[in-house]
């Protein structure tokens, strides 16, 4: 038994009447003609009756608690995954539900497999914030997660001859079953139109007239707590047109440009925008960001004016937290509606907005700074480049000039503005000035934020800059996509660890019992012959369970040095080529990543990878030593699938470049061991799990740098290596696209006259000689089970629990709510 039964649990026979009921009413159907799907949406909704009686509880708990105070977590992603699984372990239902299904002839796993995974985000920080929703409710803290209500999620990525190509996700096409539309919430937001000035008896006051609205509609999906009643609330905006069509127009029989509003309207929630770490200034994104902004403060306004007459108490309620800069307007729109609507005078107006938001720094990327043209924000927010305008003058003119006087350097760095054409906001700026605290999300890019990014800022406000380091809930990441593993633990240390990851140290000392040893490596050979089957049904590539499963699974990012990796696979083959005895253990190296579509470089590596896949996986001469898998559409769900059945995690960024990294406390957690750079989260596993149990390598922060400072030549590695020359060479020919000699240059462009700027050439060396070791490494049987129970065992500090905890003690100051 892995989840204790919550007392109000419904039976088997409630649960098979309230699915057959739901099919012949909700859905009209019957049990005996209803397809897969509608099977699916009729157990959904069965739990559903379970789901909302809750949710609604646990909101009158906490007003009942005086309104206790609420985080509010602003993102413009959430990356949920599926949930059908989630809230039946949630719920503790996964064994009844399976047994009634089974009653009623059908099958849990086929039934949860028919829900499409909502892509509401690109990759890590998304997924965090849905970690973390999991981990608030899970703790009993009061918590609304605020994100948009995208029509089409990331998009999906098929190959086609190698070549990334890119198709709608039309995740909800017919309703997901997990949400409501709660209408009576829906809010108009204002946009574009001017200023007016007018008066007060005395006093000046301004006021935004806006040229326009759009309505917003919420669709909640409830956040399901692991063995406590309690329920939260995701809050996803729709955009709408506030008017449906032009009626006059329509009357004229113009009936296309009567639609425009609402057509107009609908695009700003319409499709997510798929760039990681950058950003792009486009006028539909700020509207997005807005609009999401407008909505939530709007709403967590109304919630506390249900019980206090003013907003003086407003940060004794609520708490907004900034999932990155990208909802950073919320600062000069909380501060519009202190000075504009309810006619607070600045000072104090300000006082209540900066103890009411706290921002989180995702990276350190030049490229992934956000700023806006002061244009365009002046033109779709007239009133709000005014308010920014205003704290940038008030924070130069009293804090930067008080501490600095007359350093013109200092006022430039520090300003909100870049100046330039076109003129700039810097929303990383603004933020930090609005906030009352900001972290980074590992020790060493938090140590890095406050040295290198933000060390005026640190100077200023020495409290301000915090660390919490990320972590990923045990529930979906243990629990759910390796129960063999979960059950193997619960029955030797108790199904405690899914409360407190930390009790994974209990495990430890079954790292040398023989018994629970060959236990875990059947788990681990089972979840890999599972994958084994997914690739052959997929791909039609034949992988042996023997081989090393070598895994690297992330968004394709140049940073992230998948090329790196594509490097070593092309020395192995060669030395296979030369000598075909030559002494490796056979590996199969797997990846799986989107890239931006319009990353040119990064959809070429992909392009690499597949080509030479082809070329290796069918050259018999290797006798299978190496295959290469691609597996397209990287998605929660396909990573639930690869990480339980990974031996190697591949986390080779350069040194301080990515800012912690999730996939590799996954990973780390399910029993792979993590080749990998001194670089985010890593340094931090490693310290857990010992130098030992890893394969660390690779310029650390401060030789990059230091390289880089004495002028870094990337043709010199390859003047001094012949294999490294020798494989990017092949790059460059039609060794491995004979159909078009070059294809693939651009990647040995950039690396040589393209100045590699994140050092793949000055790390290939020591990579290949960390691949040398594990190789060796993982031939030492024993020595391997050990290193990787131990990696299981001491992992638990990257619960997103322990971060919430961080989160609760040094930001955001809550107390647990607790639904009876
Ligand atoms: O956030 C990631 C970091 O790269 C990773 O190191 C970290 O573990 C994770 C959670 O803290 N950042 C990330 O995923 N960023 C984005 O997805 C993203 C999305 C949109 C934009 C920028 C970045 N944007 O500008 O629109």
């Amino acid at each position: 038994m892995l989840t204790k039964e919550k007392p109000t649990s419904l039976s088997v026979e409630k649960l098979k009447l309230s699915i057959v009921r739901h099919l012949r009413t909700t859905l009209a159907s019957n049990e005996h003609v209803a397809s897969q799907n509608t099977w699916w949406q009729a157990t959904c909704f069965a739990l559903n009756e379970e789901i909302f009686e809750n949710a609604w509880s646990t909101f009158k708990q906490t007003r009942l608690d005086h309104c206790a105070r609420t985080v509010n977590y602003l993102s413009l992603e959430f990356l949920i995954g599926r949930l059908t699984t989630n809230n039946l372990i949630n719920l503790g239902l996964e064994d009844k539900v399976r047994q009634a299904l089974n009653e009623l002839g059908q099958d849990i796993n086929a039934i949860s497999g028919e829900e499409r995974d909502p892509s509401l985000g690109n990759g890590g920080l998304g997924r965090l914030a849905a970690c973390f929703m999991d981990s608030l409710v899970t703790l009993e803290y009061p918590a609304v997660g605020y994100g948009l209500h995208y029509q089409y999620g990331l998009f999906r990525q098929g190959i086609k001859n190698g070549e990334q190509v890119e198709y709608p996700d039309n995740w909800r096409d017919y309703g997901y079953p997990f949400e409501v539309c709660r209408s009576s919430f829906a809010l108009d937001i204002p946009l574009y139109g001017h200023v007016e000035t007018y008066y007060q008896g005395d006093t000046m006051r301004k006021r935004w007239v806006p040229s326009q609205y759009l309505r917003g509609v919420p669709w909640d999906i409830p956040v399901v707590g692991f063995e406590v009643k309690n329920v939260n609330t995701l809050r996803l905006w729709e955009c709408r047109a506030v008017n449906e069509f032009d009626l006059n127009q329509f009357n004229q029989g113009c009936f296309a440009s009567a639609l425009h509003e609402k057509v107009k309207a609908e695009s700003v929630t319409q499709v997510l925008y798929p760039n990681d770490e950058s950003e792009m200034g486009k006028e539909l994104r700020l509207i997005q960001q807005y609009f999401l902004c407008a909505c939530s403060v709007r709403d967590i306004i109304n919630r506390h004016k249900e019980h206090f007459a003013s907003l003086d108490n407003l940060c004794d309620t609520n708490v907004m937290q900034l999932n990155d800069t990208h909802p950073a307007i919320a600062i000069p729109e909380l501060m519009r509606i202190l000075l504009d609507e309810e006619g607070i005078e600045w000072d104090k107006a300000w006082k209540i907005s900066q103890r009411c938001f706290a921002y989180t720094n995702h990276t350190l990327l030049p490229e992934a700074l956000e700023t806006w043209p002061v244009d365009l924000i002046a033109k779709v927010l007239p009133r709000h480049i005014e308010i920014i305008n205003e704290i940038n003058y008030l924070f130069l003119s009293q804090v930067v000039e008080k501490q600095w006087p007359g350093d013109q350097e200092k006022l430039i760095k520090l300003s909100i503005f870049e100046e330039g054409y076109p003129r700039q906001v810097r929303m990383a700026n603004l933020s930090v000035i609005g906030s009352y605290k900001v972290n980074g999300v590992a020790k060493l890019h938090t140590q890095l934020v406050k040295s290198d990014l933000f060390p005026e800022f640190d100077a200023l406000f020495p409290d301000r800059l915090v660390n919490v380091t990320n972590g990923v809930t045990p529930r979906r990441w243990l629990r759910q996509c390796n129960p063999a593993l979960a059950q193997l633990i619960s029955a030797n240390i108790g199904p405690q660890w899914q409360k407190d990851l930390s009790l994974l140290a209990g495990v430890e000392k079954y790292a040398t019992d023989k018994k629970f040893v060959q236990q875990y490596a059947d788990i681990k050979l089972a979840n890999k012959q599972k994958l084994a089957n997914y690739i052959k049904d997929n791909l039609a590539i034949d992988v042996s369970t023997e081989a090393i499963f070598d895994v690297q699974i992330k968004r394709l990012h140049e940073y992230k040095r998948q090329h790196l990796n594509l490097l070593h696979i092309l020395t192995l083959y060669r030395r296979l080529l030369a000598d075909p005895n030559y002494d490796m253990h056979s590996r199969v190296f797997i990846f799986a990543a989107k890239a931006a579509p319009g990353y040119r470089l990064a959809k070429d590596i992909i392009y690499a990878i597949n080509k030479v896949a082809a070329v290796i996986n069918s050259d018999e001469r290797i006798k299978g030593k190496i295959k290469v898998v691609f597996l397209p559409d990287y998605s929660v769900t396909l990573a639930e699938l690869i990480i339980p059945a990974a031996d190697v995690s591949e986390q080779i960024s350069t040194a301080g470049k990515e800012a912690s990294g999730t996939g590799n406390m996954k990973l780390g957690l399910n029993g792979a061991l993590t080749l990998g750079t001194l670089d985010g989260a890593n340094v931090e596993i490693a310290e857990e799990v010992g130098d030992e149990h890893a394969f660390i390598f690779g310029l650390t922060v401060d030789q990059v740098n230091a390289l880089k400072a004495s002028g870094y030549r990337p043709q010199d590695y390859i003047a001094q290596n012949d294999e490294l020359k020798a494989v990017v060479d092949w790059l460059c020919g039609d060794k491995f696209t004979p159909e078009e000699p070059g294809r693939l240059s651009s990647i040995a462009h950039s690396l040589v006259q393209g100045g590699d700027p994140y050092l793949v050439l000055a790390d290939f060396a020591a990579y290949v000689e960390a691949q040398a070791q594990l190789d060796k490494a993982y031939r030492n049987r024993t020595a391997w089970l050990h290193s990787t129970i131990l990696n299981t065992a001491r992992l638990g500090k990257f619960s997103s629990d322990r971060s919430i905890e961080d989160y609760v003690r040094d930001i955001w100051h809550l107390k647990k709510v607790s639904v009876k």
